[in-house]
């Protein structure tokens, strides 16, 4: 893990594009936030992406939770994001088999490749699914090629997860067998804990769901770790939902959301 250096650092050493952007997103805008934007009709998901837009490095989506989603949504989505500076993550969580995940992702009724630039799967399945997605993302005649990349859910925030031991160290052995489509993982932590990495250049970008600065869980089996504690124990983007958008003032939540996980990764890098 490179989390001892600056995302500057980090976005000049890295090969894969869409971790050059992440990372200079993060330097360009002081934020290594994330927000999930889990609303559930497009007027709601639209007013948040421009609300906190200036805040967040990565706005992620459940697209299938829009009650009235059309096409005119992701051009809207992608207007937002090249207005604040921020990339889309859509936490799709793909986890069929390969050649059924390619329709899901490219084509299909909610568009997906055409407005993330970040996706992720999950490996239950093995292999072949991060194979199908790797192939769509990097197809010579896919028009986003280069700005798409892939996360391998390895971790999950809920009680009674499965995915632990040797699943999670699955995900790193298949990462890295992908490096042209997989950018990193879906984990509480860097996963360097759990297999080292393998080179010196290797450098997977963690992402961090389950980070709330009030709450410890929810009545769902939902487990939260603050921003602090996350960025600290090596995760490079923190992701929060109901912290921050069913606060009473989702931005100044956002801002206090933005500034906790930044001071931590100044600290991890100083
Ligand atoms: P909240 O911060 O409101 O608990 O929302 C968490 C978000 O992260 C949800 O969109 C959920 O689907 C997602 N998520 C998670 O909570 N745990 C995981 O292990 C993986 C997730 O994608």
């Amino acid at each position: 893990s490179k989390s001892n250096l600056t995302y500057a650092a980090r976005a000049k050493l890295h090969p894969h594009p869409v971790v050059k952007k992440l990372f200079e997103t993060a330097e360009a805008k002081q934020s290594n936030l994330i927000i999930s934007a889990d609303m559930t009709n497009s007027k709601d998901l639209l007013e948040l992406a421009d609300l906190l837009g200036p805040y967040i490095a990565v706005f992620k989506t459940h697209i299938d939770l829009i009650s009235d989603f059309s096409p005119s949504l992701v051009t809207s989505l992608k207007a937002l994001s090249i207005k604040h500076n921020f990339m889309v993550f859509e936490d799709r969580k793909f986890v069929d088999i390969g050649a059924t995940v390619q329709k899901q992702y490219h084509g299909g009724a909610l568009r997906i490749s055409e407005f993330a630039h970040v996706v992720n799967c999950s490996i239950l399945a093995g292999e072949g699914i991060v194979q199908a997605l790797s192939e769509t993302m990097t197809d010579e005649n896919f028009e986003y090629k280069e700005d798409r990349g892939l996360l391998l859910l390895a971790e999950m925030t809920t009680k009674g997860s499965m995915a632990v031991g040797g699943y999670t160290e699955s995900c790193v052995n298949i990462a890295r067998k992908y490096p042209d489509a997989v950018i990193g993982f879906v984990a509480m932590r860097a996963l360097t804990e759990v297999l080292p990495a393998t080179s010196s250049e290797e450098d997977f970008v963690v992402f961090t769901t389950g980070v709330n600065r009030l709450a410890k869980e929810d009545k769902l089996g939902q487990q939260y770790q603050t921003p602090k504690d996350a960025i600290t124990r090596g995760s490079d983007f923190v992701i929060a939902g109901r912290g921050i958008y069913a606060a009473e003032d989702p931005v100044e939540s956002a801002k206090a959301y933005q500034r906790e996980a930044w001071e931590a990764y100044l600290d991890r890098t100083k």
